[in-house]
């Protein structure tokens, strides 16, 4: 992967053209790039690659307007495009979503419809949070039990793990391996790569609960939120079960870069994810963690980072010459809270606005030389402790997932008409697609969940 620097340039010019066959030429030019000419001789697409032809068919579409995000269009008019030359390419090369399907199993079929929402919105990888304390949502073929005891839990905590309430109702889910290939085909052909990660050695309940020898204390499937000291023991056959499930996954999914976790493993020294990483990279991929794993050293060549607990971890992972993707919790926690008010559901961690996505520069102002480049971009995570439904998760995503796409996609200089760009034409989009946003002005009554606890920060 290697970074392009940019600016993007629209040239409009006199009036409007009836919308017609579109004709795309491959041309030399910055990855993932194209330039898009309307006029009245007819709209033409020169492209970088496949993905640029792609990318500008999503810009066609915004052009039209929101009819165009319908499955089917209701406009009898002929569609207009404005005669236009867009040239446009991406800031950074990883341009990111992570959904964690382990606190609460989003089922394939929503899961097929964030691909259709990220691609929308020119983002590019999809990184699968497959494993955790609370689910395990990957069949093993080797260790069936993973998923039908893991993949199962009896209760769940409704709220912060510090209030009292449970649901008191079981809860769970698998993908199995095939329905992974369907999901990862149908994210390529969208020019989304989905990027697995089962978590090691910390948030591994599910795990120990299907097999005990795994563990130190055994335990079921957990049914609380948080760090979880019940961690996977040292003993070389864990390591062994685990060589076995990653070769597993890697059967499954093309993808050069496999994630590994190794965040919030309580008494873990680090030879547990150096043995995993070592493993990968005998495999041909790249293990890729969360930036607990910098401490776990020496990685392996070509490890990637992604620094979660603020930008330290990022910056010192890419002064040791390993590439990163910057998702610090401070700008993109979408599970965090989207206002102050009272009734803004469920009020976990930092507020996190949409302006406050939108301000937030990837980029760490203390790398100097060669190591921005080190920087392949950045993602937005979706812990989904909170999230227990589709019209939750995309109350928790959007508008900021579209603000943070324009930070990933856009030259680094702010546009102080975002949020006016996003009232009048991309929260239209959204109605179209279906997307159950929150309003800038506040969540809607049914969006409200009053009684719930959270934990502000
Ligand atoms: C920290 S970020 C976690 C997750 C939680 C999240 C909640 C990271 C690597 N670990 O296990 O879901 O906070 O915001």
């Amino acid at each position: 992967m290697t970074l392009v620097p940019r600016p993007v340039s629209f040239a409009a010019g006199e009036g409007t053209v009836e919308h017609g066959v579109v004709e795309t030429l491959f041309v030399d030019g910055p990855p993932q790039g194209y330039r898009l000419t309307v006029s009245p001789g007819g709209t033409v697409i020169e492209a970088s690659d496949e993905a640029g032809e792609f990318y500008a068919y999503q810009t066609i579409r915004q052009l039209i307007g929101p009819d165009a995000f319908r499955v089917a269009s209701i406009d009898r008019t002929p569609t207009m495009l404005p005669v236009c030359t867009i040239e446009d390419y991406p800031r950074f090369p990883w341009r990111g979503c992570m959904i964690d399907v382990a606190r609460h199993f989003v089922p394939k079929h929503d899961l097929l419809r964030y691909v259709d929402l990220l691609s929308v919105h020119k983002l590019n990888v999809l990184h699968l949070h497959l494993t955790d304390d609370q689910g395990w949502r990957f069949e093993v073929k080797r260790y069936p039990k993973l998923t039908s005891v893991g993949g199962w839990r009896s209760s769940s905590r409704y709220g912060d793990r510090r209030s009292g309430g449970r649901t008191g109702r079981p809860h769970g889910g698998f993908y199995t391996q095939d329905d992974l290939r369907e999901i990862f085909e149908y994210a390529r052909q969208r020019h989304v790569l989905v990027i697995p990660e089962i978590d090691v050695p910390g948030h591994s309940q599910a795990a120990i609960a299907a097999y005990p020898a795994l563990g130190v204390h055994g335990g079921d499937v957990w049914t609380d939120w948080g760090v979880n000291e019940r961690v996977l023991n040292t003993e070389e056959s864990t390591v062994d079960f685990y060589r076995n499930v990653f070769d597993e996954l890697i059967d499954v999914f093309p993808s050069e870069v496999i994630g590994i976790g190794g965040d919030e493993a309580p008494g873990h020294d680090g030879s547990f994810v150096r043995q995993i990483a070592q493993h990968l990279v005998r495999r041909g991929r790249r293990p890729y963690g969360w930036d607990e794993i910098v401490a776990a050293g020496p990685l392996p060549a070509g490890t990637i980072v992604a620094s979660w607990r603020g930008i330290s971890g990022g910056v010192t992972a890419a002064r040791d010459g390993h590439d990163v993707v910057m998702c610090p919790e401070e700008f993109v926690y979408l599970d965090y809270r989207q206002s102050s008010r009272e009734d803004e559901p469920i009020p976990v961690g930092t507020v996190t606005t949409v302006e406050d996505v939108y301000g937030w520069e990837p980029m760490p102002a203390s790398l100097t030389g060669a190591e921005p480049g080190r920087v392949l971009g950045a993602q937005a995570n979706l812990w989904t402790e909170h999230l227990d439904s589709p019209r939750r998760l995309d109350y928790a995503a959007f508008p900021r997932l579209a603000a943070f796409a324009e930070v990933v996609w856009s030259p680094r200089e702010k546009d102080p008409g975002f949020l006016d760009r996003l009232a009048a034409h991309h929260l239209p989009r959204l109605d179209a697609l279906g997307v159950e946003y929150r309003p800038l002005a506040g969540p809607l009554p049914w969006q409200t969940m009053p009684g719930v606890p959270g934990f502000p920060r």
